[in-house]
This record gives structure tokens, C-alpha cells and sequence, in this order.
């Protein structure tokens, strides 16, 4: 059964493309710099947001038919998949993301659910083959069952913390039969709504526990993929523990878990941690915990996640400037967690969504080897740093001066007369001209 009928497989056919369904930036095999943009990209499909989300919000009902021509909830998880793997095939998308209750519905109790992702994970294991398609990473939905109202790692009640325990070594069973190069930790409920019900120091102890279990069992099965955090200030909770990078990086050294889990930074998450996308990017790769990439982009006028596909070029040029410098991606990748308007509500709309958030990042990156290339933002920056590579910069930065001798160095300077400008408008415009001139 062919599900998005009258839409062809996206080829790309360059900038004079006639026709709205093709790309126009993004050739999946044409190299850059050593590389083609499918490795550089590496894109994936979000499962929750593509075949599951209707577009319903709080003032109304989904606007978008996704129950795939069935009523019975396996029947629908199994054409779900299939409907998956045409569009991925249609998009020329290699992987996916998912959640374990995206791809099967819950049943009556634990063991029936686990025996429906069991069906489901070996329809997607057949799949996969069949389309070579690969799964970028899995995790666990703690979050949307009432079960979770407080939480799961970090719920205060103990049954509901085993529940989450239960589903998660699920979950990483899954993951790992499907090959799965990741597997992600995103905080859903773990935070707080007032801390005056909340005994913070034991949330983030458990927490922890939970994320210890969870890499142990996973590599005692062969789990070979990497771990990520997904760090989101706020949303469902009003606080949440994995705030933004600095949060999580420095929750994860205080556990000794820091040489288990990487970062998956997402765009509209930074900046719901009032943080640019660069910066989350930029701490992640100076601390070694650059991992994966959720691709969308927030509305600057909104204050919430409306992981919206992204098409600002300046975001994904700078996003992918720190991927280079990351040394690009190793297992993660960019993730598109991202879904249509709720009045884009035709199966055209995520095509053209899609095609949108694909050629916005070949832009990207693009323009990130551009100004790499062209070499005077990165020329600027060393040399507004040199100080620091003679004389008595060199000195703080070996180690090998001490205060006194700063104070002695300082009293016979007299005063800093050495500032040179920041050149910041300079800077911007150099960009505009790397991005916009011709
Ligand atoms: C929600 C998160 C979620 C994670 C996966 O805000 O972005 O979709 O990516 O649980
Ligand atoms: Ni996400
Ligand atoms: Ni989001």
C-alpha cells in the first residue's frame, strides 16, 4: 500500500528546480570538503512529530489524518511503519528517531505492551533492511502516561521510578536489536513545579542511579551506540533539571557520569534557555560533549517549544560552523524534531517541510565551509587572543607566572594601554558578505 501517493522520491535538481518538490541545495552525494553532504549531514526522521502528531494544541483537535487507513491500534502501528519507511525512501532520509510508544501502542499491562514493541521492532528490523535505512537513536517516553504526573527518574514515589526503570531496560532492548547508534535521555517531567513538595538533592540522586543502571545493563546486552542528554529548561515542568548544557555537564561530573553521555542539543531548547543555538553548540564541543543534533528552530515571540522545521540559514550556518569544529558528526546526527503548523495539515506540507529543513542545513553547510575557507572570522579571533602566545600571556597560560609576579609585571606596566576593538559590526557585515554577497 502506497501511502503518500502522487509524491515522487525528492531528487535534487539545483537552484532553477521547476517544481517545489525537489532539493535545491541539498545533493545528497556530492562531496564537500572530503565528504558528502549525506555523511556530513546525516539527517533523520522524528517519528513522534512525522507519523504520530495530528496537530492538536490546547485550544483544539489535530488537523492532520495520521491514522493510516486503520482504526485497530496494531494495524495502525503496523502501517505506521510502513508509511515510515516510504517517506524516508520519498525524502532519501537514512535514519530515524523514536520514542518506544511512538512506534507501539501501550497494552492493558507491562508485559503486553513489551510483547507489542517486540512485533513492532522486528516489522522495523525487516524495514530497515529492506530500505537501508538505520535508526539514529531510540529512547523512552517517562512523560506522557499519568503514571509520570511527578516524574519518572525523579518521581517521588518509588513504583513509579521501578515503572520507568522497567521501561527504559525495554526500551534500550529495542534500541540495541535495531542497531541503534544512540540512545537518548530527555528529561520529560524531571524537574520540579514547587520545590515547596520537592526534595531536590534525592530527584537528582535517583535520577542519576536510574542513568547508571541504564548505561551498565545497556553495554552488559552489547549496546554499542552512544548516550546522550537532551538538555530543555523548561516545559512540561516549570523547572527542569537538565536545564542547558552548563546544567547538565556539570550534574553529569558530580555522578561520574561524564565519560558516558554526550549531548544532543536542540535548537529551540537553547534558546528557551535564553542561550543561542551556537552557544549550547559551543559549550558542548569545548567540553567534549558534542553528540547529536535535534534539528528545528523556536519562535523568538513565543515562550515555549514550537519546534518549528528550520529554515533560518544565519542559525543553521553557525550550527554547522561548530559541527565542523566539533570534528563533525561521529554516531549522532541531525535529528528534524520538528512538525508542520497545525494549518500545514496535508501530507504535501511535511514533505515540503522536510525539503525545507534539508536544504536550509546544505545551506548551512555550505556557508559554513565558506567562511571557514575564506578564514577571517577564524583569523580575527586568533588574533585578538595572541597576546596570550608570547611575553607574560604565555606565562598565565603555562602555568609558570604567579600572582606576585603579576603584581610586579602590572606595577611596571603602569596601566593597560594594549585594548585593541572588538570589531563586532565588522564581523556581522564579513558574514553578510560570505552568506549574501556575489
Ligand atoms: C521535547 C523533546 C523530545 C526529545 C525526545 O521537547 O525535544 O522530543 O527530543 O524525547
Ligand atoms: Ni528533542
Ligand atoms: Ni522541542
Amino acid at each position: 500500500m502506497e501511502f503518500f501517493k502522487g509524491i515522487e522520491k525528492i531528487k535534487y535538481e539545483g537552484k532553477n528546480a521547476k517544481t517545489p518538490f525537489a532539493f535545491r541545495y541539498y545533493n545528497p552525494d556530492e562531496v564537500v570538503a572530503g565528504k558528502t553532504m549525506r555523511e556530513h549531514l546525516r539527517f533523520a526522521m522524528s517519528y513522534w512529530h512525522t507519523m504520530c502528531a495530528e496537530g492538536a494544541d490546547m485550544f483544539g483537535v489535530g488537523t492532520i489524518d495520521k491514522s493510516y487507513g486503520a482504526a485497530d491500534p496494531m494495524e495502525q502501528a503496523k502501517n505506521k511503519a510502513y508509511a515510515a519507511f516510504e517517506l524516508m525512501d520519498k525524502l532519501d532520509i537514512d535514519y530515524f528517531c523514536f520514542h518506544d510508544r511512538d512506534i507501539a501502542p501501550e497494552g492493558q499491562t507491562l508485559a503486553e505492551t513489551n510483547a507489542r514493541l517486540d512485533e513492532i521492532t522486528a516489522l522495523l528490523k525487516d524495514l530497515m533492511k529492506r530500505y537501508n535505512k538505520k535508526l539514529l537513536w531510540g529512547t523512552a517516553n517517562c512523560f506522557g502516561n499519568k503514571r509520570y504526573m511527578h516524574g519518572a527518574g525523579t518521581a517521588p514515589n518509588a513504583d513509579a521510578f521501578a515503572f520507568a526503570a522497567a521501561q527504559i531496560k525495554k526500551a534500550v532492548e529495542i534500541t540495541t536489536a535495531l542497531g541503534g547508534e544512540g540512545y537518548v535521555f530527555w528529561g520529560g517531567r524531571e524537574g520540579y513545579e514547587t520545590l515547596l513538595n520537592t526534595d531536590m538533592g534525592l530527584e537528582q540522586d535517583n535520577m542519576a542511579r536510574l542513568m547508571r543502571m541504564t548505561v551498565d545493563y545497556a553495554r552488559s546486552i552489547g549496546f554499542k551506540g552512544d548516550f546522550y542528554i537532551e538538555p530543555k529548561p523548561k516545559e512540561p515542568t516549570k523547572h527542569q533539571y537538565d536545564f542547558d548544557t552548563a546544567t547538565v555537564l556539570a550534574f553529569l561530573r558530580k555522578y561520574g557520569l561524564d565519560n558516558d553521555f554526550k549531548m544532543n542539543i536542540e535548537a529551540n531548547h537553547a534558546t528557551l534557555a535564553a542561550h543561542t543555538f551556537q552557544h549550547e553548540l559551543r559549550v558542548a564541543r569545548i567540553n567534549d560533549a558534542f553528540g547529536s543534533i535535534d534539528a528545528n528552530q523556536g519562535d523568538m515571540l513565543l515562550g515555549w517549544d514550537t519546534d518549528q522545521f528550520p529554515t533560518n540559514v544565519y542559525e543553521t550556518t553557525l550550527c554547522m560552523y561548530e559541527v565542523i569544529k566539533a570534528g563533525g558528526f561521529t554516531k549522532g546526527g541531525l535529528n528534524f524534531d520538528a512538525k508542520t503548523r497545525r494549518g500545514s495539515n496535508t501530507p504535501e506540507d511535511i514533505f515540503l517541510a522536510y525539503i525545507a529543513g534539508m536544504d536550509a542545513f546544505a545551506l548551512g553547510l555550505r556557508m559554513a565551509y565558506k567562511i571557514i575557507n575564506d578564514g577571517r572570522i577564524d583569523n580575527f579571533v586568533q588574533e585578538r587572543y595572541a597576546s596570550y602566545t608570547n611575553g607574560i600571556g604565555k606565562k598565565i597560560v603555562d602555568g609558570s607566572v604567579t600572582m606576585a609576579e603579576l603584581e610586579q609585571y602590572a606595577l611596571a606596566m603602569g596601566d593597560v594601554t594594549t585594548n585593541i576593538s572588538g570589531r563586532q559590526e565588522y564581523l556581522e557585515n564579513v558574514m553578510n558578505e560570505i552568506m549574501f554577497g556575489f
